[in-house]
């Protein structure tokens, strides 16, 4: 019987890995025609909210202080405290240096002028070309805010579609705020009420719908937290049932939701001040089990629910779920949980998305992230190997493209 090369067989995986060309599926980024929506180049990077959670955690100035400084200021003050005063091995540290190293700068001079300058060099539709080659990624999936002026703005007036950038709606506002948000769809003519009346219930229908037509976003998506419960007697509940899901049936756009944040557990931390905790799987199993008909995406930002998660999927094959989400996405937990649902469900999941804030972070997101799932996918296979079974290399690459975006597509067609 002749036997799989084990080594043959890394070499395949790694490089049908390395050469995938991605759909990132949930970023922050915005195409060009947003204009400075796009965050991008070396003081954004450094001034992340991942990273700012870690110098405010070392560092002793007041919050309101640090938020008063100039953004460059903040770069130097979180470059010294988490570069230069420790070793910047956290996985947000280390993205950057990733990110730096990638593009061909000296890491190692530690000169901040010398990063700056390279940026300044660069011009924003040469920078992108440049990330989404380096990244090797083909699209990236936006987070829209209909509800966000500056972006709202945009939409409005129209503008050039760059196709490599994919709208998603998000429904955050609407969803987790409607005592506020009520009066904003008022505002813009939907004849709607705090109260959830018949006649407001049909407004947001026709507000989603037309928030489709204007964006054709490949799914509509919310933020949920981690008290989420569904069935459930609030506004939320009802805005789902009523609205969301028989319009995301209508016009065949998933809905992915995205649960376990706990917003504002220390606000002196702005965006870096949200927390995570365990979330009910009930609601997931209730939405996919009572509406079939409807396609769900979804991610879950604690650790400790990613085996329902997974379990759950087995059930629901209109349940896709995607991601190591936030706090997740660090090198341990992306293997611990890729191992996981690879054992449990094959093929048909999708791994990872970058969750990037500024472009440049596809380079380490992605980098970081094809390294584990490449090293999971060449156990899963040699672990077949043992079995007599051999894989061809082009049915290598037909997994790996599914895991990096094939399962994607296939699911918003289906
Ligand atoms: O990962 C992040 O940057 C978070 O702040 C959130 O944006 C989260 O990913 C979300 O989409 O709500
Ligand atoms: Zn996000």
């Amino acid at each position: 019987m002749p036997v799989q090369d084990l080594t043959q067989l890394k070499t395949q995986v790694e490089r049908a890995v390395a050469e995938a060309k991605i759909t990132d599926i949930h970023t922050h980024l915005y195409s060009p025609a947003f204009g400075d929506l796009l965050l991008w180049g070396f003081d954004e990077l450094v001034n992340y909210h991942y990273l700012v959670a870690e110098t405010l955690r070392i560092s002793d100035i007041p919050y309101e202080e640090f938020w008063a400084l100039s953004r460059e200021q903040r770069t130097d003050l979180i470059w010294k405290t988490l570069f230069l005063d420790n070793s910047p091995y956290s996985e947000a540290c280390r993205g950057v240096l990733t990110v730096l190293n990638e593009l061909g700068l000296d890491v190692g001079s530690r000169d901040v002028s010398a990063f700056r300058e390279y940026y300044r060099n660069q011009t924003v539709h040469g920078f992108i070309d440049k990330a989404f080659e380096v990244a090797n990624i083909d699209s990236v999936v936006m987070t829209n805010d209909p509800f966000d002026a500056q972006e709202r703005k945009v939409w409005l007036e129209g503008f050039e579609v760059d196709p490599r950038f994919k709208a998603a709606l998000r429904l955050d506002p609407l969803l987790v705020f409607w005592d506020k948000s009520y009066a904003d769809l008022k505002a813009w003519g939907y004849d709607v009420d705090v109260a959830l009346s018949a006649r407001s219930l049909k407004e947001i229908r026709r507000f989603l719908s037309d928030w489709i037509k204007r964006m054709d976003p490949v799914y509509m998506a919310v933020s949920l937290p981690s008290s989420f419960r569904y069935p459930a007697d609030n506004a939320c509940a009802k805005i789902i049932e009523e609205c969301v899901l028989p319009v995301s049936r209508e016009h065949n756009v998933p809905f992915a939701l995205m649960i376990g944040v706990k917003r504002q557990v220390n606000p002196g931390l702005r965006l870096a001040g949200d927390g995570l905790g365990k979330s009910d799987i009930s609601a997931v199993e209730y939405l996919c089990a009572n509406y079939p008909d409807n396609k769900f995406l979804c991610t879950m930002l604690s650790r400790e629910n990613q085996h329902e998660l997974a379990v759950n999927a087995r059930k629901f094959r209109n349940l896709l779920v995607f991601g190591c989400w936030w706090f997740l996405n660090n090198p341990s937990l992306i293997e611990e949980i890729t191992r996981m649902r690879f054992e449990l469900l094959g093929v048909s999941v999708i791994p990872q998305h970058s969750d990037a804030r500024v472009l440049d972070q596809v380079i380490y997101k992605w980098a970081h992230s094809r390294e584990i799932i490449a090293k999971v996918l060449v156990d899963e296979y040699s672990d077949l190997a043992r079995t007599g079974w051999q894989v061809s290399e082009d049915e290598i690459r037909r997994d790996v493209n599914n895991l990096f975006g094939g399962n994607f597509w296939s699911f918003l067609e289906k």
